[in-house]
């Protein structure tokens, strides 16, 4: 029998059926062994009694942070004030599920603590929209601007996204009153949300699925190559051809040299902000795989076409001086 995993408490975890009814079970321990790792979102074939999963359904996509498979969409929260909006943190939640290839559209919230709503939707619209997402300006706590949200949403399985405190919780609960999701004011400290949520949790609605997930601040470019980034970046990336260097990491703040650079004013300044700080991330991170390959290639030697392992130094003088023990046994 096949169901759904919509929440996951240490070593249970929770499904629905093709009929909507809940069931708890655990892993079978040979899936344990073979470290198959289920998550929110995962289809899973079931025992007879239906207390073991027994086997796992092939995904249609997933993501790693936070941990949720078979997606359609992706709803991308971001607060337009407390707290402030941010463009590189929501630029890096799109980036991200851009390189796993999710769907998104953008959800501004809290539209009510503004006075000029006007000038903030041609703002994001004129950086979006030529992007291809499709943006919402709202207010979850009272209810503006759902109605156009739930209408293309419908039918879907989402998994809302988006750092600590912009509201991803309350617009779930404005969304499908019944299910009370716990929320979480926001710090006066740093005006930052307290990780309200915990863990991912998949809830039904009124005509579709979603998963409300944990704001995640740790997302970091820590898994992709440095020119691997600009691929990401659609804006940026149709004036690479006019770099003079095909190996250009497009950071050169130099004119003549950068297609991009040279075009700054054709292409939005925290778009390219963004990418700069995540190239960092990417550089740091082909830095640390370098290191560790390097590290690799010293404990190997070849001889011929094989590879060998070299024993280090000091396994070597051990191995002597338990050769001389042995000697000295034998006298
Ligand atoms: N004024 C206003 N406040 C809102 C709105 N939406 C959410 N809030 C408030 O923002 C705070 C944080 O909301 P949550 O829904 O807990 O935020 P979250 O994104 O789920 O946060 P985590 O679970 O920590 O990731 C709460 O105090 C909400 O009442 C809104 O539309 N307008
Ligand atoms: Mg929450
Ligand atoms: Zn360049």
């Amino acid at each position: 029998m096949k169901a759904q995993v919509y929440k996951i408490h240490s070593d249970f975890y929770y499904l629905k059926d093709e009929h909507n009814l809940e069931l708890c079970a655990k892993l079978r321990d040979v899936l344990k062994k073979r470290k198959v790792d289920v998550c929110v979102g995962d289809f899973v074939e079931l025992s007879e009694d239906k207390n073991f999963i027994v086997s796992l359904v092939e995904r249609k996509n997933i993501i790693y942070r936070p941990k949720v498979s078979n997606i359609d969409l992706a709803l991308v929260v971001c607060a337009i004030k407390e707290p402030e909006l941010d463009f590189i943190q929501l630029n890096r939640y799109l980036t991200y599920l851009k390189y796993y290839n999710i769907d998104c559209v953008i959800c501004f919230n809290k539209e009510d603590l503004i006075d000029d709503v006007n000038s903030i939707k041609d703002k994001v619209n004129s950086i979006y929209e030529p992007l291809g997402y499709k943006t919402f300006l709202i207010s979850a706590k009272n209810k503006i601007g759902l109605d156009e949200l739930v209408s293309y949403i419908k039918n879907k399985t989402i998994v809302v996204c988006g750092l600590s405190g912009v509201g991803k919780s309350t617009l779930l609960n404005s969304l499908n009153p019944g299910i009370n999701l716990k929320t979480g004011l926001i710090s006066d400290k740093n005006q930052r949300g307290k990780h309200t949520t915990r863990h991912c949790e998949m809830v039904d609605c009124r005509g579709f699925r979603v998963v409300d997930t944990p704001g995640f601040s740790c997302l970091k470019f820590d898994f992709l190559l440095p020119n691997e980034l600009i691929e990401l970046f659609d804006d940026l990336k149709i004036y690479k051809n006019l770099c003079k260097y095909s190996n250009c990491t497009h950071d050169v703040l130099q004119s003549g040299i950068c297609g991009i650079y040279d075009n700054l004013e054709n292409i939005n300044l925290s778009r390219y902000q963004s990418y700069l700080c995540f190239l960092e991330e990417t550089k740091d991170y082909k830095n640390k795989i370098s290191k560790q390959s390097i590290k690799k290639e010293n404990l190997h030697k070849t001889s011929g076409d094989r590879t060998l392992t070299k024993i280090s130094k000091r396994k070597r003088d051990k191995s002597r001086s338990t050769q001389n023990q042995n000697i000295k046994d034998d006298e």
